[in-house]
């Protein structure tokens, strides 16, 4: 094939591809995009975003309009004389100093009232405070108000305004919601702030934004949105992490007590408590011989503040793991205990060695608990 019927076929196919490309650009599966905002301070940041966008389009329309119009209007000929020559014109020169600032005015004031906006700080009684902690690379989320702790899940209420008062565990982060929140850097022994109040239902992806070692790039997180009531099962099922599963009910020993003269309270000492099942026990307990439980919580509530890994009090209920790298599956809980490394490598977590069995073991447990 030649060159020429080659170049021919791109330029006729040309309208096509373009004509694909921008319809691609309509595709609305882009969930890290700000220009989706679903909470009042993202509509804020996009309404910044849309008034300069329109500023810029009137400039670019007069700019472009205006030398369009001049190319056209003073086309030379070869043998033209030369045109009249001027030097300076005040009249214009303050116009176009004018107006360009006037611009800016109308660009910089609603920016700088939104960047101020976004670091006041909510107040009352319906406000719900969670403190974000970043580690190398996940994220640790606690509600001081309820006493419980969970991590790369984010679970808010809709319709509430949150409260986030962050700092970092060991290097800078930035915390990043593109669709709910700004974003805001956090730094070891320095509080910053932000808040936000999501208007629709949904499971928002985020993630870190500051280069933060290796694994910066799989540091992401989750928040899930969810109904008050949602909410409040949410937090109630943390809670309940912290109180041990109550002895099941005693039978109902009427009849027998009294005629034989055993007393109710001996009866239910000698009713067996429910036995747990057998691969529960083995996981609780490969989970403190592993070593596990130097690292990771299981109790939501009397979390301790030095640990290295995420509280695991509701993980199997979470829909990823490490840090939104990997879908909570089962098989993907197993292959992160047993190699963490080949997911994320240099993670914190170390190898230990696991065998397949006890892998599989161990996530079996951990799906018991789903802080519900
Ligand atoms: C030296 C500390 C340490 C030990 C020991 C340890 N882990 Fe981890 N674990 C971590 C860290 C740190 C992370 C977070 C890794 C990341 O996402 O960057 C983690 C993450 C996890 C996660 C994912 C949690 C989530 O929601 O993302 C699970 C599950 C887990 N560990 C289970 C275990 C089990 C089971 C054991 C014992 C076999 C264990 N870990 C031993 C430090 C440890
Ligand atoms: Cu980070």
């Amino acid at each position: 094939m030649s060159f020429r019927p080659a170049l021919r076929r791109v330029v006729r196919q040309a309208p096509f591809l373009l004509i694909a490309l921008v319809l691609a650009a309509c595709g609305r599966d882009y969930p890290q995009s700000t220009l989706d905002p679903h909470s009042d301070i993202t509509r804020m940041v996009d309404g910044v975003f849309m008034n300069t966008v329109w500023w810029a389009l009137g400039v670019f329309i007069l700019v472009e309009g205006a030398l369009v119009w001049a190319i056209f209007r003073f086309r030379g000929k070869p043998d033209d004389p030369e045109p009249r020559q001027t030097h300076g014109n005040t009249t214009i020169e303050i116009l176009w100093t004018a107006i360009p600032a006037l611009i800016l005015a109308m660009i910089s004031v609603p920016t700088v009232r939104a960047i101020f906006k976004t670091y006041e700080e909510p107040s009352g009684a319906e406000v719900v405070r969670v403190n974000v902690k970043g580690h190398q690379w996940w994220w640790e989320f606690s509600y001081p108000q309820y006493g419980v702790t969970s991590a790369n899940e984010l679970h808010v209420p809709v319709g509430k305004t949150v409260f986030l008062e962050m700092d970092a565990f060991d290097v800078i982060h930035s915390f990043w919601m593109p669709q709910l929140g700004a974003k805001r850097d956090v730094f070891p022994n320095r509080k910053t702030t932000l808040w936000f109040r999501a208007d629709s239902a949904g499971f928002y992806p985020g993630q870190c934004a500051e280069f933060c070692g290796t694994q910066h790039g799989r540091m992401a997180f989750h928040v899930a949105a969810e109904t008050p009531a949602e909410f409040d099962a949410y937090i109630k099922g943390l809670q309940a992490t912290g109180t041990p599963p109550a002895p099941p009910a005693a039978p109902d020993t009427a009849k027998r007590v009294g005629t034989a003269g055993v007393t109710t309270a001996a009866l239910a000492a000698q009713t067996p408590a429910a036995a747990p099942a057998a691969d529960t026990v083995a996981g609780s307990k490969l989970f403190a011989a592993k070593g596990c439980v130097g690292c990771h919580s299981l109790n939501a509530v009397k979390f301790s503040k030095g640990l290295i890994g995420p509280n695991l009090a509701n993980v199997g209920a979470r829909r990823y793991i490490a840090a939104g790298t990997l879908l909570n599956t089962d098989e993907n809980l197993a292959h992160w205990i047993q190699h963490p490394w080949s997911v994320k490598h240099g993670v914190l977590m170390p190898e230990l060695g696991l065998s397949d069995a006890d892998a599989r073991t161990l996530a079996a447990y951990l799906r018991t608990h789903t802080g519900k």
